[in-house]
């Protein structure tokens, strides 16, 4: 395994403490499953340093009293489970809504998103076993050991998506155990939902009848109106980020690239929470007109990205290519930042652009 600063150096550094770092995007279309050291990381504090042997994962709110779970109980109490899914960032193509008016948080490109087969148990196996009654108005709330401003991180999420048969404790991550800076031993894998919802370094979760109190899930992770600013804005106002929107992003060529005239192939993914990608239109001429791309989906993993391709013949001078995805509702993506722009940067579903120049 190759070290923590040596997968630094593969990618695009945001920050170093807390670390947070995405591929570039050419390398990000490489693999329908990115690879681990390839996967763009999310942290909001020090990563913390856990031994998989001591780890224990409380698990509080069934029909008994709490019990503690070693890697081991997990892996011997439950049947194995492989789901292939994307986990993206909500702040993911943050740096396009940046270019309308200023949002707080770094400025992601579209490399906040990647695919995995992760595996482990199924969340709803552990929670059935311990007696926890389907319900509404329930929440699992979990709590992580990395702290953010003297908290540990925590998040919720309903009940019912917890006992979803998509939703995991995973202790791997394409076939591999799970690396220090991907939530080594344990994490949560929350399919459809922002990344948010999947907290890294379990050490506990409990099913209660309130969403998690914790700063990260009552305060962060909410979707405001336009007029809203840092200064009025009120979480329990704000649409709390769960299921993420259709989104679509060129991966080759990259921003600024010098192409040779005539045909010349896009790549990019296409993506949603929980519908289908149905079509995928690629436009030369920044929205003019459009060409189908041709799509690549893997076969039972409804949770996994969409991976499309189009050759364009592309004439000397400048361009702006641009994407937009359908999704199984027949809905497409806003053309513009600006419709969706809020003051916190999150959820940038617009048209993807990316000005290319062709040579004479
Ligand atoms: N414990 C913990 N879990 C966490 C986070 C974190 O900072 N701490 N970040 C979340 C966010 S915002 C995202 S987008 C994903 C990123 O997962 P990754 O770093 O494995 O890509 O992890 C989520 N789980
Ligand atoms: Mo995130």
């Amino acid at each position: 395994m190759s070290s923590l600063a040596e997968r630094k150096a593969r990618l695009i550094v945001h920050g170093d403490r807390p670390y947070n770092a995405e591929p570039p995007l050419g390398r990000l279309r490489a693999a329908y499953r990115t690879p681990a050291a390839d996967f763009y990381v999310r942290s909001h504090g020090d990563l913390p340093d856990l031994d998989a042997e001591s780890w224990r994962l409380t698990v509080a709110g069934g029909a008994g009293a709490a019990r503690d779970f070693s890697l081991h109980d997990l892996r011997t109490g439950f049947p194995e489970e492989t789901v292939t899914a994307t986990m993206q960032c909500a702040g993911n193509r943050r740096a396009d809504m940046r270019a309308v008016a200023p949002v707080s948080g770094d400025p992601w490109d579209a490399g906040a998103i990647g695919t995995a087969a992760w595996t482990g148990v199924r969340l709803g196996d552990v929670l059935r076993a311990l007696g926890v009654a389907e319900g509404a108005d329930r929440h699992v709330a979990f709590e992580s050991h990395d702290r953010v401003e003297g908290h540990a991180y925590g998040v919720s999420i309903p009940l019912a998506k917890a006992m979803a048969p998509e939703t995991l404790l995973a202790y791997a991550m394409n076939g591999a155990p799970l690396l220090p800076e991907h939530g080594f031993p344990v994490r949560a894998v929350v399919p459809g939902y922002a990344g948010v919802r999947s907290p890294k370094w379990l050490r506990r979760l409990a099913v209660q009848d309130h969403p998690s109190d914790n700063p990260i899930q009552a305060g962060d992770y909410k979707l405001y109106p336009p007029d809203v600013t840092a200064e009025t804005a009120d979480p329990a106002l704000g649409h709390t980020i769960e299921t993420m929107p259709l989104n679509a992003a060129i991966c080759e060529p990259p921003r600024g690239a010098i192409l040779r005239a005539g045909t010349n192939r896009i790549r990019g993914y296409a993506v949603s929470g929980d519908r289908a990608i149905v079509r995928v239109d690629v436009s030369g001429d920044g929205g003019r007109s459009w060409m189908q791309a041709a799509l690549e989906h893997e076969t039972g993993a409804p949770f996994a990205w969409t991976f499309w391709a189009v050759d364009l013949d592309l004439p000397p001078g400048e361009h702006d290519l641009a994407v937009r995805a359908w999704d199984a509702a027949g809905q497409t993506q806003p053309a513009l930042p600006d419709d969706t722009w809020n003051h916190k940067g999150y959820l940038c579903a617009c048209w993807h652009r990316v000005r290319v120049s062709v040579a004479a």
